[in-house]
């Protein structure tokens, strides 16, 4: 209609039409039409930062397809229009080229964007101006020389291993070498700004490389990993295979120092990622003031374990966190679109293995591993991205892998298709070759000269190393037990039994009474309830000077701080206690204000005390972490019920258990775990105690189960004063945490030490030996004394399980060699509890020990608390019987 009225003569149409035309003639003038075009764009552009980054170039094994329909729309407008960008804050306006440039480098070329879904507007606007590519950084051609040089290395030290270590497993960097190049960049931004330190985690693939390469392990390292020397000298020392091994060391870049570090780890993939941020967080309390500004973690992933790994999610939520706070984290996840042998349409639900990372609101960047120059754009930006807002940062390398999983796999077993592609493939050292050599930045002679040289100098470090006669001790030798650890030297059995003296005055433990009972400043109004609870032990205390578990375990604490040790204890519900028997901070019933009394024993020393994420992998991994940086802090994780710690036995296993021996690395760790059959079912009743015996071995850990407020007093207290640090699991209380039995008085607290076995004083007339740990000694004695048998009884309670103190169990059995029958009592299942290893261990002594405990049981616990009763009577009982 519109038409036939355009085309129609004056006065052919009733007036009335001119009118209702008005509006149609507007919308067809140039103004409109400029608007129309620009809203248009402004809807492909939102469609970019929503969807470019499938059309980048950055998949070496997409199978073509419509790549970029954006890219074509984007193409349909005219060039030369000026664009107002309303909603390109910070850009003013662009010529349509401009603008087509911008997306296409950020979204279609080699790198792929995403970061619509930041909501924080400064965030994204600040990430827009990095991204115009008139703000990108100059590219000098020594740089571009350095990078080659980079890559040229990665490449032909794997040639080289390859060459003259045939079939040994290296994992190596081929494919993916660009990765150093992007290390080194941060290595070079990081002296230029407030960094002093760089952590790096990271799984196997290319950390050979990355050690020699980026960390300057010593090349004869290197090449005596691949001698693999037999040496008798060292055979207990069981170490771990070369692609888990760590470094520190002190590099020279552009002639100023960085500390570099990367983790130890074991072939629990992405297990090392809370673990590094742990020891980052310890590092920036104890070393940095607080600043995380200087220091950097940089954590480096699988795309398969990325997404596969729960720890990973776990740990990404640590991110905004206070107590795990690191000021953010630079990640890479090295993408050679297979895990194992498995392709991504196996490994993954998501297009990208980084999708998780989005619930951060963290840029994601993914970028072509084999553009080297946008790699390090990328970097640098993430760098400056995280040093501005302390928060995560990730980019993904999309490469390939050369060989198969290792070495010695033969990839088209399984991925034939992928691997003929990748067998045309050039390295990414002879692509940049190549382009600096068409661009005259470097010429045949020179580069020639570059690999040269570096063959020269691998082959040299191999005759070294084989002419050796020590291959072994280069692999770790003089790298254990530096630094803030010298004087925490591994220790023998006796230092490890040994008694040590942890008394505390008697004025400063009654300030410690006084402050957490006493001194609250009136605007704190906790909970009446609370403040009762509070009185009533103050009372018991004055009466007494029995002191019970929790207040106990705040006089420990305080009188660490008071001497100068930190202390940290985190775990699900630690604040108030599992049992609402701790209190360690005070709440303002109307503001939520916290007040923390132990917080006035501060001394040179922080106290930090926090409720952690409901997770206990990723947790206990971090204060792992956080000990090993930290041998001056009573570290502690505390788990709510003992029986969830499996679900983070992998920590247990790989890093707790078997950290120094495999790699010389110690910590000094408190694990709480609250143990103890009370009728609670099958799940919150026992911690494992026999999983962690079976565990120890090589004086590797400490377990105890202390049976009095006293003993875990001297206990954690003893974990720094002892003269060496290892990690400690102890078996806590649940239902005797207000007990009178065990609360101890004043008096064991201003004298002593942990004692590791405890005998009753003999009187020569007993007819029986009770041999026990935890808190069943209370109940068997409570019974004893109520039938009057006490007198019958000696009493040998074994408050550390291991190392166990064998000559003092040795010289109470000597002693008192009237005792005929001696019984180990346990309340757990004959195949639980300390039982087969009690037995074991004390073979040699002439006791013939009996068992009396609940029978072998597939459960650690009745799920009935009446049948609890029931049985837990019958142990008591049948222990009892002979002392009649
Ligand atoms: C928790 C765990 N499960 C299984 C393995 C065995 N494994 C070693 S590497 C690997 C594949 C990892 O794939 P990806 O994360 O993509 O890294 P890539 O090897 O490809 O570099 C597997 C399954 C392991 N090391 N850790």
């Amino acid at each position: 209609m519109y038409n036939k009225y355009k085309q129609s003569t004056d006065g052919e149409m009733p007036p009335a039409w001119d009118a209702f035309f008005e509006g149609f003639k507007i919308g067809e003038s140039e103004v409109v039409g400029r608007i129309t075009q620009e809203l248009k764009l402004n809807e492909l552009i939102e469609e970019f930062r929503a969807n470019g980054h499938k059309c980048a170039n950055t998949r070496l094994f997409d199978e073509g397809g419509e790549r970029c329909s954006l890219y074509e729309k984007l193409e349909a407008f005219e060039n030369s229009a000026k664009y107002i960008a309303p909603i390109f804050a910070g850009f003013g306006s662009l010529t349509v080229e401009e603008l087509k440039q911008y997306l296409k480098n950020n979204f279609t070329e080699n790198v792929g964007i995403e970061f619509s879904h930041i909501s924080d507007h400064d965030t994204r606007q600040w990430l827009e101006e990095k991204l115009n590519p008139s703000n990108f950084p100059q590219i000098t051609p020594d740089k571009q020389k350095k990078w080659l040089n980079l890559l040229l290395k990665a490449t032909q030290l794997e040639e080289f291993l390859q060459t003259h270590y045939p079939g040994k497993k290296r994992f190596s960097l081929e494919g993916a070498e660009s990765f150093i190049c992007a290390l080194h960049e941060l290595s070079e931004l990081a002296v230029d700004s407030t960094i002093k330190e760089i952590e790096l985690a990271m799984a196997h693939r290319g950390r050979v490389n990355v050690l020699a390469n980026f960390l300057n392990w010593p090349m004869e390292n290197v090449m005596a990993a691949f001698e693999e020397g037999k040496n008798e000298k060292h055979a207990q020392e069981l170490g771990d295979v070369k692609y888990h091994l760590g470094f520190t060391n002190k590099i020279n870049v552009n002639g100023k120092e960085l500390t570099v570090s990367l983790a130890f780890n074991p072939s629990h993939l992405e297990f090392v990622y809370p673990v590094i941020l742990g020891k980052v967080r310890a590092k920036i309390m104890n070393q940095f003031r607080n600043k995380a500004e200087s220091i950097l973690p940089v954590i480096v992933h699988g795309d398969a374990a990325f997404i596969g790994q729960g720890i990973v999610t776990e740990t990404l939520n640590f991110s905004q966190l206070k107590p795990y706070s690191v000021g953010g984290s630079v990640h890479f996840i090295i993408n050679n679109e297979l895990g194992f042998t498995a392709d991504s349409s196996e490994t993954r639900s998501s297009i990208y293995c980084t999708n998780f990372a989005k619930a951060l609101e963290a840029p994601i960047f993914h970028v072509n591993g084999n553009d080297v120059e946008t790699l390090c754009r990328i970097t640098k930006l993430a760098f400056e991205f995280r040093q501005k807002f302390n928060r995560d940062i990730f980019i993904e390398i999309c490469c390939y892998r050369k060989h198969g999983h290792n070495e010695m796999d033969e990839p088209r077993y399984t991925n034939p298709k992928m691997y003929n592609k990748i067998q045309k493939l050039k390295p990414v050292s002879a692509i940049y070759k190549d382009k600096l050599l068409r661009a005259k930045i470097i010429n045949t002679d020179e580069s020639e000269q570059l690999e040269q040289t570096y063959n020269s100098f691998l082959e040299e470090k191999q005759k070294a190393t084989r002419s050796s006669a020590d291959k072994n001790s280069y692999i770790l030798g003089d790298v254990a037990f530096q630094g803030r650890w010298t004087k925490y030297k591994p220790p023998s059995f006796e230092k490890m039994i040994e008694l040590v003296e942890t008394p505390i005055t008697a004025k400063l433990l009654n300030q410690i009474v006084d402050a957490v009972h006493k001194n609250i400043p009136q605007e704190i109004h906790i909970l009446p309830k609370l403040a009762r609870a509070l009185e009533r032990r103050l009372e018991k205390y004055q009466q007494s000077t029995n002191i019970v578990w929790a207040l106990g375990e705040l006089i420990s604490f305080g009188s660490l701080l008071a001497e100068g040790y930190s202390v940290r204890l985190v775990g699900q519900d630690s604040i108030r206690g599992t049992f609402s028997q701790r209190h360690i901070v005070y709440l303002d019933q109307v503001t939520g204000a916290r007040y923390i009394p132990l917080d006035k024993f501060e001394n040179n020393s922080n106290f930090e005390v926090y409720n952690s994420p409901l997770s206990e992998n990723s947790t206990l991994a971090f204060e792992f972490g956080y000990s090993l940086s930290s041998p001056n802090c009573l570290t502690i994780w505390e788990a709510q019920f003992g029986d969830f710690i499996n679900g983070a036995q992998v920590i247990v296993d790989q890093f707790i258990i078997s950290s120094e021996q495999k790699w010389k690395r110690a910590s000094g760790l408190v694990l709480l775990l609250p143990h103890g059959q009370e009728g609670q079912g099958p799940d919150h009743s026992s911690a494992r105690i026999e999983r962690f015996l079976q565990l120890a071995g090589q004086l590797n850990i400490q377990i105890a189960q202390p049976t009095t407020s006293a003993q875990y007093f001297h206990l954690l207290r003893r974990q720094m004063h002892q003269e060496f640090r290892k990690p400690l699991i102890i078996f806590t209380p649940k239902s005797m945490l207000r007990s009178e039995l065990n609360a101890s008085p004043a008096d064991h607290f201003v004298s002593g030490g942990f004692l590791n076995v405890i005998s009753s004083e003999s009187s020569k007339n007993e007819k029986v030996g009770i041999v026990c740990t935890g808190k069943i000694y209370w109940e068997l004695y409570a019974e004893a004394k109520a039938l009057e048998l006490l007198p019958n009884i000696l009493w040998v309670r074994l408050e550390q399980l291991y190392p166990l103190d064998i000559n003092k169990l040795k010289n109470i059995v000597e002693v008192n060699d009237h005792i005929l029958d001696w019984q180990w009592v346990q309340e757990e299942g004959q195949n639980s509890g300390g039982w087969f290893f009690v037995k074991l261990s004390t073979m040699s002594l002439k006791w013939n020990l009996k068992y009396v405990g609940r029978p072998v049981s597939a459960v650690p616990a009745e799920g009935n608390a009446a049948l609890h009763e029931l049985n837990q009577h019958k142990i008591i009982e049948q222990a009892l019987r002979k002392a009649r």
